[in-house]
């Protein structure tokens, strides 16, 4: 006698269903666009507390030897710089992927080392043109 009404509701949840798989469907859309470059804003989060006095620019080596780069992800804070020091029997550069990338582009180099300073909070993918499979990403925060 309630078979009607449970077939009902059994609708009504195939529909929930369906209109969250759309939302889904849609959240994946936009961290698709992400995908191409953009910075990723992180900055909805106030800052870290830390000890007071401004703060002393750090810097970070990736080191870009036996066709990897090393370490391949890292974080840093807005205002920093990276070093990536080349050292390699085979040429390789550091090239930005998308265009918030864009600056990171450095010459072709087997030994010795090229900087770049982050001002710009944001997700930054590189590669090495020369092989794309190197591949890297630096994080400011
Ligand atoms: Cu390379």
């Amino acid at each position: 006698m309630s078979t009607g009404s449970r077939g009902r509701s059994v609708r009504v949840l195939i529909s929930v269903f369906a209109v969250a798989g759309v939302l889904v469907a849609t959240g994946c859309g936009s961290n698709g666009e992400n995908a191409d470059g953009t910075p990723t804003s992180t900055a909805s989060n106030s800052a870290t507390p830390t000890t007071s006095g401004p703060r002393t620019p750090a810097s970070t080596v990736v080191t870009v030897a036996d066709m990897t780069f090393s370490p391949a992800d890292i974080t840093i804070a807005a205002g920093d710089t990276v070093t990536w020091k080349f050292s390699d029997r085979v040429p390789h550069s550091v090239q930005g992927i998308g265009d918030a990338a864009m600056g990171i582009n450095s010459p072709i180099l087997t030994k010795g080392e090229w900087s770049y300073t982050f001002t710009v909070p944001g997700t930054y993918r590189y590669l090495c043109p020369l092989h794309p499979e190197m591949k890297g990403t630096v994080t400011v925060e």
